[in-house]
């Protein structure tokens, strides 16, 4: 088998990859580990930049995000139970976010790839990548038992933290930097409309909180939890009257539902500082792991999507390597603001000290200079919004 561009991975990198790929010619076969059922179910992320609505809808993959999205011009954050709202559309010129899962994102991208007669091997993992010190890569799979192997010019290893892409690159060739927050996510879906037009994250004694939702109808919740916290410790009980004290303020109350789908998430920040070797190339988790405090995760893969095919495209249409080899240049100008708006978004809202601690003073300090800066309130819009591409150019 041989193609242009071999992609291991069917997440939101590996599909946005593949179908802007085909749209600029070039072709691309992706192999994933899991089933497509599995895939389309992994509950993950929810909020999209508005550069990935723009990508998508240019790509013409948006059709269900625009129709069953939910697009957002503010968000709300609490802070000892004082709320205050952040109008980013209004701070940004009308940069706004829209709410959408991964996995519907994924479902929309995997039927439009598979309808237009893109091939993706489904439980095949990729066992290997070879040759990416030539011009003619392989990566060898299993696909059905069988060993087999597909030929490329190049591999885009969009296998995700835990794939082998990353550990196919070259000994040395990248430093790594990695912090993990001493505390994790209890995620939880529920059937019970939102009970707030838009996202609230919540800084309390208690522990954060993050409102969110799915749709009218089904709401998606956070709270902070220990680092080695496990769901069977978190009764649903427990959860909503958390959920209720730490979300709180005067005058509102929070609905309650059945919930349908409650797991845990750590907390960490990772990335490279180098993700290119010869012919390899890494996009999204297989690169970098932010703390979805900031709503990144998602976004920086389908951003480091776009330069790998500013690279290809040079490459195949004029002849030029240029774009391709300053691409872990240019991914990272991204990466690096993400990671530290990630950082911030979560030491901000995440109680780590002692209520009243010189850490707690610096948190408060930070919610009670947003309310009086507009400066300040439109730093932070326009990091949670995503800044546009070319403000790294
Ligand atoms: P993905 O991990 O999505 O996709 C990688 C794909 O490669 C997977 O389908 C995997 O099966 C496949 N693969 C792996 N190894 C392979 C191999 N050897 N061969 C073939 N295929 C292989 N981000 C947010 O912004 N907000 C959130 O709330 C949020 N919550 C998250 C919760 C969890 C539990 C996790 C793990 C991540 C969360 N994220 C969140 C981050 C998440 O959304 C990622 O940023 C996003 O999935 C990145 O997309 P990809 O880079 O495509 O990687
Ligand atoms: C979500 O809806 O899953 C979500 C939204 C915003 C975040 C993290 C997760 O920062």
């Amino acid at each position: 088998m041989k193609t242009q561009i071999g992609i291991i991975g069917a997440g939101p990198a590996g599909l946005t990859l593949a179908l802007w790929l085909k749209k600029e010619g070039i072709s691309s076969v992706i192999i994933e580990a899991r089933s497509r059922a599995y895939i389309e179910a992994r509950v993950r992320a929810g909020l999209l930049e508005q550069n990935t609505v723009d990508i998508l809808t240019d790509l013409g993959l948006a059709d269900r995000l625009i129709k069953e999205g939910q697009v957002h011009h503010g968000v709300f954050f609490n802070f000892d139970g004082e709320r205050i709202r952040v109008p980013f559309g209004e701070l940004t010129g009308g940069r706004n976010i829209s709410i959408y899962g991964q996995q519907e994102v994924v479902k929309d991208l995997t039927e439009a790839w598979l309808a237009g007669g893109g091939e993706i091997y489904f439980e095949s993992p990729a066992l290997a990548i070879q040759g990416i010190d030539t011009e003619n890569p392989s990566i060898l799979f299993d696909h059905q038992g069988v060993q087999k192997q597909l030929d490329c010019e190049f591999v885009a290893a969009c296998d995700g933290f835990h794939g082998i892409g990353r550990k196919s690159m070259p000994q040395n060739s990248y430093k790594e930097f990695s912090v993990t927050y001493p505390y994790s996510w209890l995620g939880i879906l529920a059937h019970v409309a939102p009970s707030a037009p838009e996202l609230i994250y919540a800084y309390h004694e208690n522990g954060f909180a993050l409102s969110s939702m799915r749709s009218e109808q089904v709401s998606r919740l956070y709270v902070q939890c220990e680092v080695d916290d496990t769901v069977e410790n978190w009764s649903d009980d427990r959860i909503w009257e958390e959920l209720s004290i730490r979300l709180g303020t005067p005058g509102w109350e929070l609905k309650r539902g059945p919930i349908f789908e409650k797991s845990i998430t750590p907390m960490r920040s990772y990335f490279i500082d180098n993700m290119q070797a010869g012919t390899l190339y890494l996009a999204g988790d297989a690169a970098h792991i932010v703390p979805p405090t900031g709503g990144k995760g998602l976004n920086l893969a389908v951003a480091d999507v776009k330069h790998l095919v500013d690279g290809w495209k040079a490459y195949y249409q004029q002849g030029s390597k240029l774009a391709l080899e300053g691409y872990s240049k240019q991914a990272l100008k991204r990466i690096w603001r993400a990671q530290d708006f990630s950082n911030f978004m979560t030491t901000f809202f995440h109680k780590q000290d002692a209520h009243g601690s010189f850490t707690y003073q610096l948190q408060k300090a930070k919610f009670d200079y947003i309310k009086c800066s507009k400066a300040y309130a439109t730093t932070i819009a326009e990091n949670y919004v995503g800044l546009p591409f070319e403000s790294f150019e």
